[in-house]
């Protein structure tokens, strides 16, 4: 469990239409919403190996076919959710994660679903660490279209190890077929100041507390707060350099640099740097 890893665990706001399949066995799995129908069948492969074959139907007609292969164990076998994401097709989506193996990495998530033109395509959303369940698509504004409450993963060995990290909750959600972060937008307000109740205290000092406020400033810049960087910039903890190296031969990456040529800034900066370069801020 990363040290950031605030859960995802908003109550439905309303019921609305979903069927989640977790498959654990070898073996066929059907649900249907509507006129939407999904299959899955999972098999032995071979080699010790399995692989899934995944249809989609719409109104009996098939529209999607994947066979995910590869799979070392059923562990890695599609995690399916068939639910209302995107209010600009007709149909419901279905919402696919899958482990791809590996310590720390990772749910690679992904949404079928129907586009403008009716043909169903498979939009990658990205690959999630931690619990996949934490990226199960719940509807937490009540309007009947399911978002993802997940964490940035892009904060996890920022400023600090993996373990050490923490990382700001963000919301994605499927707009007319593209994947949109919408975190920013005033009704997800109060998932994000849940969030930040749930980060807990600020450590005490080193790498994690430094991690600790770069999450806590990203989630201040999406709120708008008027100082996002107030707290980091008067508490930062001045002594670790993880995150505040650089090189100053242009385009050589840190750990191909030159000792006598590696830089270091100030947290204030680099955290700044960071957020502009995760789009952040300006
Ligand atoms: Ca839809
Ligand atoms: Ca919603």
């Amino acid at each position: 469990m990363i040290a950031g890893a605030v859960a995802a665990a908003f109550p439905l706001a309303a019921a609305q239409a979903q069927i989640l399949v977790e498959p654990d066995a070898v073996g066929t799995y059907a649900m249907a919403l509507d006129e939407t129908a999904v299959s899955m069948q999972v098999r032995e492969a071979g080699d010790g190996m399995f692989e899934a074959a995944v249809s989609v139907s719409s109104e009996g007609e098939m529209v999607f076919e994947r066979t995910y292969d590869e799979m070392f164990s059923l562990f890695q076998a599609p995690v399916l959710k068939l639910v209302e994401m995107d209010a600009s097709n007709d149909a419901p989506e279905l919402f696919v994660s899958r482990y791809s193996g590996g310590a720390h990495c990772c749910n690679l998530v992904s949404i079928v679903a129907e586009g403008g033109d009716g043909k169903w395509t498979e939009i990658e959303v990205g690959a999630f660490d931690g619990d996949p369940a934490a990226n199960y698509p719940h509807d937490v504004t009540g309007d009947g279209i399911a978002e993802i409450i997940t964490l940035d993963n892009g904060f996890l060995y920022a400023f600090a190890s993996y373990a050490g990290s923490f990382a700001p909750t963000i919301v994605l959600a499927l707009r007319d077929g593209a994947i949109a972060d919408v975190t920013g937008e005033p009704e997800y307000e109060y998932v994000l100041r849940s969030a930040i109740r749930n980060m807990g205290a600020m450590p005490d000092e080193g790498e994690t507390r430094n991690s600790w406020l770069a999450a806590h400033a990203a989630m201040q810049l999406r709120l708008g707060e008027e100082d996002p960087f107030a707290l980091a910039d008067n508490d930062f903890d001045p002594e670790p350099d993880w995150g505040m190296t650089f090189c100053k031969d242009e385009g050589t990456e840190a750990y191909d640099c030159p000792e006598n040529r590696i830089g270091r800034t100030a947290f204030p900066v680099a955290l700044r740097q960071f957020l502009s370069e995760r789009g952040y801020m300006e």
